[in-house]
């Protein structure tokens, strides 16, 4: 912020349950860009998220390299890596593997909040029962945390010409698009498929990171609802949505506490990946970027 007082300016999207700033950064070099938004963190466990997100932006201000400059300069970027601080915290202090957030309901805490936006809310791969680790919550958008990104995208969507959500998880070792919900395909299917095969290829070009084929979330991972990358999709207007989720693969020994060491390079090829989208998505005719 202090570094880059012209193009990096701090957000605040307002308070988690446990009253802390689900705080983000824009990063613009001027007017008329489409924008690109980078969720990371909604599952408290999944520590790669965050990092990510945050290595991805000090790539974006510091790269000398002309493709990252390119996407750098060209985009107006959203970054909120921590949208789940109370969960996220949480899994620091107390419980490594905790997913949910941590408001109370009942005898059990937390709402899955990537089944807590209100779109197909509680329809499939999610459960009502407050103790599961999917619950999607007592009603959609109940939780702050959904609620404040969803006003923020809702509000930003015509000033910013929002329309490229990101939203970071890990492990498996995917990308996807909608939808969670049906095997229906969604009508730009093909756009979508292009793409997100673009970012694949590119994750496998830097270290050779194998991940599945780019599809739908509900042909790729599992039938699951009320997903922020849906709802974006869906109810956000944002034409080009997908989750990644990073590493390690299915298999992983590891799963969510993913060596230390792997930081830094699922940064790079995570980057990689965002900078074949974003071309193949301009290639399609998605954004206007400045001339
Ligand atoms: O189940 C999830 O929320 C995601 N997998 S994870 O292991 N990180 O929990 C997949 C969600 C796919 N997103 C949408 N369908 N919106
Ligand atoms: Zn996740």
């Amino acid at each position: 912020m202090a570094l880059y007082p012209d193009r990096v300016q701090s957000i605040d999207l307002g308070r988690s349950f446990e009253g802390r700033s689900i705080k983000g950064v824009k990063l613009s070099s001027g007017t008329g860009r489409s924008a690109v938004f980078v969720e990371g963190g909604i599952h408290a466990r999944e520590w790669i998220s965050p990092s990510t997100a945050t290595f991805v932006l000090n790539q974006l201000l510091t790269s000398v390299d002309p493709e990252v400059q390119d996407i750098a300069h060209s985009f107006d970027w959203y970054f909120l890596p921590v949208v789940n601080p109370d969960g996220y915290a949480f899994s620091f202090e107390s419980d490594r593997m905790w997913r949910k957030t941590r408001k109370p309901n009942g005898v059990c805490v937390g709402t899955d909040l990537n089944r807590n936006f209100a779109f197909q809310w509680n329809s499939t791969g999610s459960s009502p029962d407050p103790c599961r680790y999917d619950f999607a919550g007592p009603s959609a958008t109940s939780e702050p945390e959904a609620a404040n990104v969803a006003r923020f995208v809702t509000e930003h969507q015509n000033s910013s010409r929002l329309e490229t959500y990101f939203a970071l998880h890990s492990y498996g070792q995917v990308l996807v698009f909608p939808y969670g919900h049906t095997d229906d395909r969604v009508h730009a299917y093909a756009n979508l498929k292009s793409i997100g095969q673009k970012g694949v290829d590119a994750i496998a070009r830097r270290y050779g990171t194998e991940f599945a084929q780019s599809g739908s979330s509900y042909e790729v991972i599992y039938p699951s609802s009320g997903g922020s990358m849906d709802w974006a999709f869906a109810e956000g207007g944002l034409p080009l949505s997908f989750t990644f989720e990073l590493r390690g693969p299915g298999d992983s020994e590891y799963m969510f506490i993913l060596p230390a060491d792997q930081i830094t390079p699922v940064g790079w090829e995570t980057l990689d990946a965002f900078v074949a989208m974003l071309k193949e998505g301009r290639r399609l005719g998605y954004y206007q970027t400045p001339s």
